[in-house]
């Protein structure tokens, strides 16, 4: 866990004492690296928090970062049982802490977007009579067609990208419907790509679900609705009627409709948790479950984001996300249905290259430590005496580009930088990009714009300094760098509480508000406004030169 500096709690701790029968609601988030989980009373207090991280705690599945990343190195997988037996391996944990799972009133839950789970034909009635004398893992071990399922950092459906776009009239056009042009990682061309290489597991299929729908029905023992906004990341949902589009769903592969069920609005209660859990750990028969979505939206939920405001996530993977009025999709970025308000939206940008690029700088130069990568942080001069460097260690989504890439304040292309200069080179570069796709798709820092920070790596000061000084915006966060699971635990309570006529943001008020935690250096704007300018010129030179090198 990160928990922020000052609030710095020890894992499986109960925080306050809470009343015997004060409600509880949790708010579980299924992430690439790791499964967590947050607990809050009704008065949004954290009471409780706990983990399972994949490759340290379930090291028989063998994942790096929590996923395997195939010979291609474009495929990219994680084991769905991986997902299962953390479940088991957290709620066992909490039992052992003496959780007190009688008081929960509502669970809810976000995944990682994109992934995609597929249930073998008779999973169903499995799910509906699960023992619970025994734990998941064993007993859903014979419930998937597919093993490894395809997950977000995955970028081997090229083929099928060019062909839905070619169904459906170009990128455009496809954006227009769905929120974004064909990207790899959605869950449509990835189905695609299954039913077109494995067409026997995916004729052994009965339902598919996302990471985040495929959780909530481990707690519903049933297949649970997918929801418009993690639906939104699939290429397929039309995002202005929140239906499925049957044009996209016919381009895609045979009997979509029926293997997706229907989409729901992000706020539905689900129904209950299911007699397994009530059983096996104690849960009330009358704990709701509310629908589960995707971690960007949930995180959303979690940061108490306003109109204006950006947030800037600093997780496995960076994203920058805004809350939209009004759809305006473009043939870069993505847009969602908003995950708390029916009739908004959200933009969201993803970079792949995020925390485990940083962890990569920091263990070759840093020798492994980020006191040592704060430091050099601290002690080089803001706009790096000029260096630029790009650092795409995987296939970036934004822009299309593998390898690393340095430039001098001459932009002459050079082979090395002094470990220092390395350091602040991946974290400058890495917002100078967040801050030049997001101005592309018309956001801009005005004055009292707030940069609101969260992920892993908020917990880090020099990093949201440098965050601060290259959007020139004052950076907050809030309490707990995992807004996810806290954005769930919330949209969990808002589920007990939307029927009394509650507002997700009346419900808010009496959560803490954003702390500032770095302000812009003054010399900010002076150094980089034109870096950003520099910036937006070379990404577009190695843009080019990597097309040309990958043109035959
Ligand atoms: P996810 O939810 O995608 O699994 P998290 O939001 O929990 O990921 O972030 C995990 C990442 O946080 C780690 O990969 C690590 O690189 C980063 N991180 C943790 N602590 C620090 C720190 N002090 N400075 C910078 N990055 C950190
Ligand atoms: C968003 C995306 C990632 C995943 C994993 O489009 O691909 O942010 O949700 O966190």
């Amino acid at each position: 866990f990160n928990p922020s500096p000052g609030h710095r709690v020890s894992v499986c701790v109960f925080l306050m004492a809470v009343g015997q029968n004060s409600p509880l609601f949790l708010g579980f988030d299924f992430s690439t690296q790791q499964l967590k989980v947050v607990t809050i009373d009704e008065d949004l207090n954290l009471v409780h928090q706990d983990r399972v991280h994949f490759d340290s705690e379930l090291p028989e599945f063998r994942t790096n970062g929590g996923v395997h990343l195939h010979a291609d190195r474009l495929t990219v997988t994680s084991p769905v049982l991986m997902w299962v037996k953390a479940l088991d391996l957290l709620l066992d944990k909490m039992k052992r802490a003496e959780f007190n799972f009688s008081q929960v009133s509502a669970l809810s839950g976000s995944g990682q977007q994109h992934g995609s789970v597929y249930w073998r034909r008779g999973a169903s009635a499995t799910l509906d009579q699960l023992d619970p004398n025994q734990n998941l893992h064993n007993l859903l071990q014979d419930s998937f067609s597919v093993a490894d399922s395809p997950v977000w950092m995955d970028s081997s459906s090229s083929r099928q990208c060019a062909a839905l776009q070619a169904a459906v009239g170009g990128a455009r056009l496809l954006a227009e419907i769905s929120g974004s042009r064909a990207y790899e990682r959605f869950t449509g061309n990835q189905i695609a790509k299954l039913q077109q290489s494995f067409p026997d597991q995916y004729q052994d299929t009965e339902r598919i679900s996302l990471v985040s729908s495929f959780a909530a029905s481990l707690f519903l023992g049933g297949y649970a609705a997918i929801d418009y906004s993690d639906g939104s990341g699939m290429n397929l949902l039309d995002i202005r009627t929140r239906t499925w589009s049957k044009v996209l769903l016919e381009a895609t592969a045979p009997h979509l409709e029926q293997l997706l069920g229907a989409p729901v609005p992000s706020t539905s209660v689900l129904g209950l948790v299911s007699s397994y859990f009530v059983q096996r750990y104690g849960f009330s028969e009358s704990c709701r479950v509310v629908a589960f979505t995707g971690d960007n939206p949930a995180s959303l939920a979690g940061m108490k984001l306003q109109e204006g405001n950006i947030t800037v996530s600093l997780g496995t993977s960076d994203t920058v996300f805004l809350w939209l009025q009004q759809p305006r999709p473009a043939l870069e970025g993505h847009v969602f249905c908003n995950p708390i308000d029916p009739e908004d939206y959200m933009a969201l940008l993803c970079f792949k290259n995020g925390s485990l690029t940083r962890e990569r700088v920091r263990d070759k130069c840093a020798g492994g430590s980020w006191e040592v990568f704060s430091a050099a942080l601290r002690d080089t001069p803001l706009g790096n005496k000029g260096n630029i460097g790009f650092y795409f260690d995987t296939m970036e989504i934004t822009p299309p580009v593998m390898g690393v890439h340095r430039f001098d304040s001459d932009d002459t292309e050079v082979s090395w930088f002094s470990p220092e200069v390395e350091v602040r080179a991946v974290v400058e570069g890495q917002f100078l990009s967040r801050r030049v796709h997001a101005e592309r798709l018309g956001y801009s820092v005005v004055p009292g714009t707030r940069v609101l920070a969260t992920g892993g790596a908020s917990s880090n000061r020099e990093i949201l300094q440098v965050l601060s000084d290259t959007f020139n915006a004052p950076v907050y966060t809030i309490d707990l760098s995992d807004s996810a699971c806290l954005g769930s635990a919330y949209r969990a309570l808002h589920g007990s509480v939307a029927e009394f006529g509650v507002s997700f943001s009346d419900m808010l008020k009496k959560a803490p508000e954003p702390q500032l935690v770095a302000n812009p250096h003054p010399a900010a704007q002076e150094v980089y406004d034109p870096m950003v300018k520099r910036y937006s010129r070379l990404e577009d030179t190695v843009l080019q030169k990597s097309r040309t090198q990958t043109t035959p």
